[in-house]
């Protein structure tokens, strides 16, 4: 490996901000993504350093400059992409940390894959920290990366963010290994959590495990050789890039492309819409299950309502995960294949991505959109389809057990397990009058615009300064 600039700013995250492109003139491009939109500029500006793998096993990259960022890749192999990404961090951590919604398997395997790649995540990020700089390690695949950084760099100003739930104790203390991952998150000097309650579920885990003093999210770490030292739990709820979906949303081709998608699934009085990643946390089958049963009661008939549900392929060699594609699809199935017609499609079931203005397009064309996740750290979907609405209509649908709910007081809340209160949630939306609309559109959009992405990562950033300031 060629050795790397010094970096006086470090963003240590599982995925590179890029894709491997298949062409050998340009071989990557940027992956899309709210996280890689906020934070790249900062790591530009500060000349910055990205640690991250490059999505592929057994790929050996030198480190390598793109578009004004320097990339450091850390190299997976086949058996560590199975053991530390797809077993313990989506198949251990994931369910357990979702309230094990899904049950969560415990390899010991996968523990030592999980230490063993921490370390090389850590090791990276060392060796290309500059004196003194500050080091921003990203979620649940990194939990041990802070301790690791400050052991063996304690001149480093090092936070952490989690981007998704943290369990209350009598979940997370399940966990084999529960006293490393609270010693892995405690090297941080703040650890960020998308919910004041996710905060405050760590730490009540670090003071019924250790017993340290945590007041008001501050939490005294004992020092080696006695004394102790800050480290703060606070929430930061992660927002989008508005401004870029504003602008997509106020595009005439978008907006064309919108009234077409309307026009393709024949003019349904009503367009619901779902997106998310297939994923057992969404709550999609709910979701189904509140639209099939809709038809069924005669509330919705033929050409009344239409649901695009938008299912990205997620984690697919997990178990969990193909099972529960095979649940959807079978569901979707029998919804069409009991109320639908030639000309009819009661839901348009999509197992693919798309890019973002073919999505812009579909929150502009959708009456409602339908958040329904059984948790969720925060769900960027909410708010990208709050930010599409420039025309201040639309209504959303959204779990109370979603992050985003704690903002967007102004969405027509659910308890996606109470399907007879998610049919009601579900028709008083698609009833809702057009000045309801716009009056809780008006107050959605103004939270989603004063939050940006941007302003999110201000936000983490002054923090960890203040709290590194008050130490030395
Ligand atoms: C984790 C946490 C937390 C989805 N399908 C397509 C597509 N997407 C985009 C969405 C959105 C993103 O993916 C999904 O973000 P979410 O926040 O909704 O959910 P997770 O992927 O589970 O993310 C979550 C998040 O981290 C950030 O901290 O909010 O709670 O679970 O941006 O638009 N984008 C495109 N095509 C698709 O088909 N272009």
């Amino acid at each position: 490996m060629t050795s790397a600039p010094a970096a006086e700013f470090v963003v240590v995250a599982n995925r590179l901000p890029v894709d491997r492109s298949g062409d050998d003139e340009e071989p990557w491009r940027r992956s899309p993504g709210g996280l890689v939109t906020a934070l790249e500029p900062v790591v530009r500006r500060s000349g910055g350093a990205w640690v991250g793998w490059p999505g592929q096993a057994d790929l050996e990259v030198d480190p390598f400059t793109f578009d004004g960022v320097h990339l450091v890749p850390v190299a997976l192999s086949a058996a560590e992409v199975a053991q530390y990404y797809e077993g313990f961090s989506n198949d251990t951590i994931w369910p357990l940390y979702h309230d094990v919604i899904a049950e969560p398997t415990y390899h010991r395997a996968w523990w030592d894959a999980y230490v063993r790649v921490n370390r090389r995540f850590a090791e990276a990020a060392a060796a290309v920290a500059a004196p003194g700089a500050t080091v921003w390690v990203h979620d649940y695949q990194l939990q041990l990366v802070p301790r690791m950084l400050r052991e063996s760099r304690p001149d480093l100003v090092i936070g952490y963010f989690h981007h998704i739930p943290f369990p209350a104790y009598g979940i997370f203390s399940q966990l084999p290994w529960r006293a490393q991952v609270l010693e892995g998150l405690l090297g941080a000097d703040v650890v960020g959590f998308q919910r004041v309650a996710d905060a405050g579920n760590f730490a009540r885990a670090v003071r019924r495990r250790f017993g340290y003093d945590t007041k008001a999210g501050s939490i005294q770490v004992p020092v080696e050789g006695g004394g102790t030292r800050q480290a703060v739990a606070r929430a930061y709820p992660i927002s989008i890039d508005t401004e870029t979906y504003e602008e997509l949303a106020r595009r005439p081709d978008i907006q064309a492309r919108a009234a077409e998608i309307r026009a393709e699934l024949g003019d349904p009085r009503y367009v619901l819409l779902g997106v998310d990643r297939l994923d057992y946390t969404k709550g999609i089958r709910h979701r189904l299950k509140a639209v099939g049963e809709l038809f069924e009661d005669g509330r919705f008939a033929v050409g009344d309502a239409t649901l695009v549900q938008v299912a990205s392929p997620s984690r697919e060699r997990v178990a969990a995960y193909m099972q529960l594609r095979d649940e959807i699809e079978l569901s979707v199935g029998r919804i069409n294949g009991d109320h639908g017609t030639v000309g009819f499609t009661p839901v348009l079931y999509l197992h693919h991505s798309y890019p973002r203005e073919e999505m812009v397009a579909l929150y502009l064309a959708a009456d409602a959109m339908l958040v329904t996740a059984l948790r969720d750290g925060m769900n960027l979907v909410a708010k990208e389809y709050v930010a599409s609405r420039v025309d201040g209509r639309g209504v959303l649908v959204l779990s109370e057990f979603a992050g985003a709910a704690d903002e967007l007081t102004q969405a027509v809340r659910v308890n996606p397990h109470d399907i007879e209160g998610l049919k009601e949630a579900i028709m008083a939306a698609v009833e809702m009058p057009i000045d309801e609309q716009r009056r809780r559109m008006r107050a959605l959009r103004r939270r989603v615009r004063d939050n940006d992405v941007a302003a999110w990562s201000r936000r983490f950033l002054d923090d960890l300064r203040r709290v590194h300031e008050a130490r030395s």
